[in-house]
Parts: structure tokens; C-alpha cells; sequence
């Protein structure tokens, strides 16, 4: 299904005068709103393949309709995705979820939707069909030397893949771990794993990043073999400069201060990018900002201030990325959702008075410093990003399109009612 762009005008026709009451008034209340908008129009989130279709908890699945059955499909529906919203102009893949065999048609399609291919994920936490070993115990960190080579040489055929596609990074995240105390000798896990991580940032190409996923817990219940943002930073450091952390919102301890570990990942030069999502328990996987919008909008505030402070671009210099996959909403009205609220948090940060900021910390004003914070947060900024979005073709209110014109009714029409896309 190709959306027509007239029916996106004429969605923001109908919307255009409560639309433009609402940005003049914005405007006047927003400093430097035009600066904000030019960098909203710039600024691209990758949509992760596996987030097409609904995803399911080990209790159960309950699969919408018309989800994506190839990757071809799942590029499609990046495309209406980014057709909607033109803020989602690149797709994320995970090997051998997706399975690539013609490169120049791929490629072809994904250029016919104005995409491109984000960050490419290697998967050594499932059993593949026709591999020769087991993961049970382990893939970089195993004690089992043939177990890592196969583990290694999986993560170098991602590369010659994502090659080929035109990605230029490789996002690896390790189930690795234990179950129990005493199953793992910490520190020969860590020397296997640094070992295994050497031989897959070896065939790095020279323009390429490589990003390493942390997580405290899940599958493994014990011990997590690159568990927290210092355990990453660990193995990047060592790695060099082409390795950085990446930073899953759902991959941390209750409480944990993300804002914080983005602003040291960022002036040690290892953020490498972010999954966002949003979760209350642990790795929830709920939208984006569904249910700590402060902390996104915290967290933004910190990738702006250290960012500018490098001179880092907003739009390129980081991996922008979600990573969310529930199983009650609609997948695609979900990742609308997501960016969204991101770049609502991105447009508050962008507006947060950044001097007036400096001056209450140099002088100890906590009360003036929470209260430039929270005057951000509060002012209401979807005027501005929906005005991006006016301006690069893409429509007013994202959501309501995508329902008025029945793209589900339309897609399971199209694919059927049963349908299951590769991933969680
Ligand atoms: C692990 C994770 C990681 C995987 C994805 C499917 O929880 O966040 O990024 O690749 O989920
Ligand atoms: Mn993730
Ligand atoms: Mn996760």
C-alpha cells in the first residue's frame, strides 16, 4: 500500500487553520522556534523491523492482521510510516530475523520509500536452524572456543550484509550471562567475550561503528555478561574508537539515572545511540514517553547540551532508534506514537533556556535551575513539531490519518488476518 500524497494534503487542509493558531501562539511563546523547527525537520529515528508486527510475552500472542511477512513487506510499512510523519527515514534489521537474498532490489525499495538501512543487529541469543552449536550456555562469552567462533563469524556476516545494504553499523546485544551463582567464572567470560568482540571489530569497515547493547538482566536472571553502561564502556574503550556504548531505555535498574549515564557516555566520546521505549518494571517495551516523559525529556536535555558542547550534529552523529514491540496496540499506530514523543522531548530540550541554565548552576539556584527544567517540559511544543512535519510533506496529525484512511483494514485486505512477521 502506497499512500497518496493528495490525501495527505487534503488531511492538512482540513487541519490547517487550528493548526496555525496554535504555531502562532507557540511561536510567540518559544524562543527561537524557527531553529527548532529546522532541526526537527532533520531529525530521523530508525524503525526496528521487528517492531512491525505485534509482539508477545512468553504467555501469549495475540497477532493483529496484516503484519509484514517479508522483509519486503516490513519495508513497506516503514514507508507508510515515514510518509505520515517523514521523521522515520530508515529501517533497523536483525539477522536472520530478516532474511536479505536479492541486495539491489532491497536496496531499490527501500529508496522507492525514501529509507535507509539503520543499524544492522546480529542475534546469537536464539538457536538458529542449521547452526552446529547451542547458545544455551552462551555465545561471545562461551567456554567452548568453536561455540565463539561460530558466534564471532555470525556477527561478521552481519557486517558483509549490512555492507551490502549501505548500513553503517552493527548493533551487537548479548543474552549472555548466568542463571546461577557459580555458573560463570566472571572474569573468563569477560576475557572470552573482549576476545570475541576484538575479532568481530576487526572486520569492521573503516567508516563503520559498532555498538554494544547493555542489559541488567533477561534471559539471563543471575548475571548479565555486559549488564550496565560501565560494563559496556569497558569493553569499548578497549575496543576502539569505532566501538560505542548504545543505550536501551528498558535496559536498566529500577531508578536508574539514564540522564546521567548519557551525559558521561557522551563527554567520554562512547555514546554510540539509543533504543528508546518506555517501561515501569524492566524491559517493558512500552511506547516511547508513555510513561516518563520528564525522563525522556531529561534525557534529551543532556544529548543537547553535550552534544552542542562537541559540536556533535544532532541529526547523524548518534544512532536514533526504537526498540518497542508490545502486544495490545497496533504496531504502527504504536511507532507513530513513539516518535512522537520523541521528538516532543527533543523539541523541549531544544527550547530549554541554555544560558539562563548556566547562570542558576554557577550561582547554586536550585529552585531557578528546576524552574527553567520544568517551564520546558511544560510548554506545550506539538505546534512546532507538527509544523515540521507540515514542512517536509508529511501529515499534521499522524494518527488520525493513518485511521481515516483504514491502512490496517487496508493491510490485512491486502496480507490476510493471519499473518505473523519474524521477531520477538
Ligand atoms: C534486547 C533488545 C536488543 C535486541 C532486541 C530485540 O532486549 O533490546 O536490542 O536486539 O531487544
Ligand atoms: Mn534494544
Ligand atoms: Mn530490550
Amino acid at each position: 500500500m502506497i499512500l497518496d500524497s493528495n490525501k495527505i494534503a487534503a488531511h492538512n487542509d482540513g487541519l490547517f487553520t487550528a493548526h496555525k493558531n496554535k504555531l502562532v501562539f507557540s511561536v510567540s511563546e518559544i524562543a527561537e522556534s524557527e531553529a527548532i523547527i529546522k532541526k526537527l525537520v532533520d531529525f530521523q529515528i530508525a524503525i526496528p523491523s521487528w517492531a512491525l508486527g505485534t509482539g508477545g510475552t512468553r504467555f501469549g500472542r495475540f497477532p493483529g492482521g496484516g503484519e509484514p511477512r517479508s522483509i519486503e513487506e516490513k519495508i513497506e510499512d516503514v514507508g507508510l510510516l515515514h510518509a505520515l510523519n517523514k521523521a522515520s527515514g530508515a529501517i533497523s534489521l536483525h539477522i536472520p530475523w530478516d532474511t536479505v537474498s536479492d541486495y539491489k532490489s532491497i536496496k531499490a525499495l527501500a529508496a522507492q520509500h525514501d529509507l535507509k538501512f539503520d543499524a544492522v543487529n546480529s542475534n546469537t541469543f536464539q538457536d538458529q536452524a542449521n547452526s552446529e552449536y547451542s547458545y544455551k550456555f552462551g555465545s561471545l562469552q562461551n567456554v567452548n572456543k568453536a561455540i565463539r567462533k561460530q558466534a564471532v563469524q555470525h556477527n561478521i556476516d552481519v557486517i558483509q550484509q549490512g555492507i551490502e545494504l549501505g548500513s553503517e553499523s552493527l548493533t551487537v546485544w548479548l543474552a549472555d550471562g548466568s542463571n546461577f551463582p557459580g555458573q560463570l567464572n566472571f572474569r573468563k567470560a569477560y576475557e572470552n567475550t573482549l576476545e570475541s568482540l576484538q575479532e568481530i571489530y576487526e572486520a569492521l569497515p573503516s567508516n563503520w561503528k559498532l555498538f554494544l547493547e547493555y542489559k541488567c538482566a533477561e534471559p539471563n536472571f543471575y548475571s548479565t555478561t555486559v549488564a550496565d553502561w560501565g560494563q559496556s564502556y569497558s569493553y569499548v574503550k578497549k575496543l576502539g574508537d569505532k566501538a560505542k556504548t548504545l543505550v536501551d531505555l528498558g535496559h536498566h535498574l529500577p531508578n536508574a539515572n539514564i540522564e546521567q549515564i548519557v551525559a558521561i557516555l557522551l563527554m567520554e566520546d562512547k555514546l554510540g545511540g539509543f533504543h528508546f521505549n518506555d517501561s515501569k518494571y524492566g524491559d517493558d517495551d512500552l511506547t516511547a514517553g508513555a510513561l516518563k516523559p520528564y525522563q525522556l525529556f531529561l534525557i534529551f536535555n543532556e544529548l543537547v547540551e553535550g552534544m552542542d558542547a562537541r559540536g556533535m550534529n544532532h541529526a547523524t552523529d548518534l544512532g536514533w532508534m526504537i526498540d518497542a514491540s508490545h502486544n495490545i496496540k497496533d504496531p504502527m499506530e504504536d511507532l507513530l506514537q513513539s516518535v512522537e514523543a520523541i521528538m516532543i522531548a527533543y523539541a523541549q530540550a531544544l527550547s530549554v533556556d541554555r544560558k539562563a541554565l548556566e547562570i542558576a548552576q554557577n550561582e547554586n539556584d536550585v529552585v531557578k535551575a528546576q524552574e527553567i527544567l520544568q517551564n520546558a517540559f511544560r510548554t506545550d511544543v506539538r505546534a512546532l513539531v507538527a509544523e515540521a512535519r507540515l514542512r517536509s510533506g508529511a501529515a499534521l496529525n499522524p494518527v488520525a490519518l493513518y485511521r481515516q484512511l483504514a491502512v490496517r483494514e487496508n493491510l490485512i485486505g491486502e496480507r490476510g488476518l493471519k499473518t505473523v512477521a519474524t521477531g520477538l
